[in-house]
């Protein structure tokens, strides 16, 4: 299982999480179902989305990846997303990796050289690569980057295609110089590609664009840059590999780390039967399902069972856009305000289906803690324990009620459905809507009048109350990791983690001694919305001007 690795180029923000959440979801509802699972992921360290960043910061493309390698490698436990490794296609392994697939496919004839026309900046005196290039995207005639139509139809753009390219950072007009640059042959893939898609598993979002993408004609790939930051090409003067050539690979030797530091096998996955899944953002599927299927298949390794591609965010409705303000930082407008990291998990996982466009606002934010997870889930988690541990203190015995039972194997399956079609939201409703079953059934049972009346039966009502509080506790786990431990810890006095699935319907352990329950999420306020919606429109306000 991979994410698509964040480009050490600046902070953690929602888009990312966008695809890490779902991801860490899907890995942890593996694991309590017994499957093993590798889970990894990396800084994307090399190409002009570093180098551009250096010149702005005025460091070297080296101190840029070690600040947000670093800022990403903490970063991500305190959203309680945990890879078993966390690599860089920096590390040695990713530059040994990629000569390795660079020179199997030269050796194949899946690599050649070619003299190239390209735009070169006559006042910076250098070749303008990908993001050095701005100009008119030749497909949708929307302002676009060297290699990447950004704002407009999200093309991947090869070298030269771009019209009227001017220089990104000085904004001359480019002029046209020739170089020698080296090409893989995916135009050679194009019925190995067909096949291939229509067995790749996934979203449908992944298969469909990537065969439009053929439809309308596959092209040679340029895979070297004139650029000295980046994996040195060996067969070329002056050249390094195209970043979209490293990148990928740096999700086998992320694996290999993996595999070095734990012992692990990582060609069972790589060069063998285990399946791969990837999970990324709709933006990078050409990549992920044209060029990098083409690159394993003509170098000899295994191909990928799945792209899961989650759909673009917004943020206050508008696409987001780091540079219009239209962002959410992680750790500077979410987690040092000491809001709740399961909360923003909870949000990214119920907006909508995975492949849609998800909206992030402080105002749905803020609905969603409140009326969901604190008036819904956290009520009958809260109101079920206080009355126990009041009026028992302890977890008492009775029979599951067949309507009780029947609640949780309608979750359960809803789980499972969400996880084969690797839609998230229907995990989470999953739990809310069990959550609001046992709302509803603590008001009908009315244990407050019946334990005067007839305190057996009451026993027997809280007991599958406490045990519907115990299935919440497992289901909510993959969604809510660390809210799910602090409820075991009131339910049974002990933290745990990666609890079995199949503990949401086995038997609550009677007697065991109830401590004070406390109520696991908190209300936002009204103010705190208000304030947090400020930071946005500050932002956007300072970036038009
Ligand atoms: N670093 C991030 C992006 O373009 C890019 C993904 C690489 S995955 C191998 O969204
Ligand atoms: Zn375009």
């Amino acid at each position: 299982m991979t994410c698509g690795l964040p480009y050490a180029n600046g902070p953690c923000h929602i888009a990312h999480l966008r695809t890490y959440v779902p991801a860490d979801i899907f890995v942890r509802l593996l694991r309590k179902m017994g499957q093993e699972v590798v889970f990894v992921c990396g800084s994307d360290t090399h190409g002009t989305p570093i180098t551009v960043k250096a010149e702005e910061e005025g460091i070297t493309p080296r101190e840029v990846v070690e600040k947000y390698h670093k800022h990403f490698m903490q970063l991500f436990p305190k959203i309680g997303v945990y890879f078993d490794n966390y690599g860089s296609t920096d590390d040695p392994l990713n530059h040994n990796r990629t000569v390795e697939i660079g020179r199997a496919l030269l050796e194949r004839g899946y690599i050649y050289e070619k003299r190239v026309k390209l735009p070169y900046c006559p006042s910076c005196k250098r070749f303008l690569p990908d993001r050095y290039q701005r100009g008119t995207c030749p497909y949708c005639s929307a302002q676009a980057r060297g290699d990447e139509c950004d704002q407009g139809c999200g093309r991947y753009l090869e070298p030269g295609e771009l019209i009227d390219p001017r220089c990104a950072i000085c904004g001359s007009k480019a002029e046209v110089r020739e170089a020698s640059h080296f090409f893989f042959k995916l135009t050679a893939f194009e019925d190995f590609l067909r096949e291939f898609l229509k067995k790749l598993d996934g979203t449908d979002n992944a298969r469909n664009y990537a065969l439009q993408w053929i439809e309308k004609g596959l092209k040679d790939w340029n895979i070297t840059r004139n650029l000295d930051w980046g994996i040195k090409f060996p067969w070329g003067e002056g050249l390094v590999f195209y970043v979209w050539f490293d990148a990928p690979i740096g999700y086998i030797s992320s694996t290999e780390e993996w595999a070095l530091k734990h012992g692990g096998d990582w060609e069972y996955f790589w060069r063998g039967p285990g399946p791969i899944i990837h999970f990324i953002g709709a933006d990078i599927i050409y990549h992920h399902c044209l060029f990098w299927p083409s690159m394993l298949k003509g170098a000899g390794y295994s191909l990928p069972y799945a792209v899961v591609a989650s759909g673009m965010v917004k943020v206050e409705g508008k696409i987001f856009s780091k540079s219009r303000g239209y962002v959410v930082w992680v750790e500077e407008d979410y987690l040092e305000k000491g809001l709740d990291p399961d909360a923003l998990r909870y949000y990214i996982a119920s907006y909508t289906g995975h492949t849609r466009d998800l909206d992030f606002s402080w105002s749905t934010y803020g609905e969603k803690v409140n009326n969901e997870l604190v008036a819904t889930l956290g009520n009958f988690i809260y109101r079920t324990l206080l009355f126990a541990k009041r009026n028992y203190g302890y977890i008492v015995e009775g029979g599951i009620e067949p309507e009780v039972r029947g609640e949780v194997e309608t979750a359960l399956r809803a789980i499972l459905e969400g996880l084969d079609s690797y839609e998230f939201k229907k995990i989470s409703d999953a739990v809310l809507s069990l959550a609001s079953f046992g709302n509803r059934y603590l008001q009908a049972s009315e244990p407050w009048k019946l334990i005067e009346t007839d305190p057996l039966k009451a026993r027997m009502k809280v007991h599958n109350c406490l045990w519907l509080v115990k299935a919440l506790a497992v289901l909510m786990e993959p969604i809510m990791p660390s809210k799910a431990e602090e409820l075991w810890l009131q339910l049974k006095g002990e933290r745990r983690r990666n609890v079995p699935l199949d503990e949401a319907l086995e038997p609550l352990e009677v007697g065991v001694k109830l401590s004070e329950p406390w109520p696991i999420f908190m209300r936002v306020k009204d103010e705190v919305v208000k304030e947090l919606s400020t930071v946005i429109s500050r932002r956007v306000a300072s970036a038009k001007g």
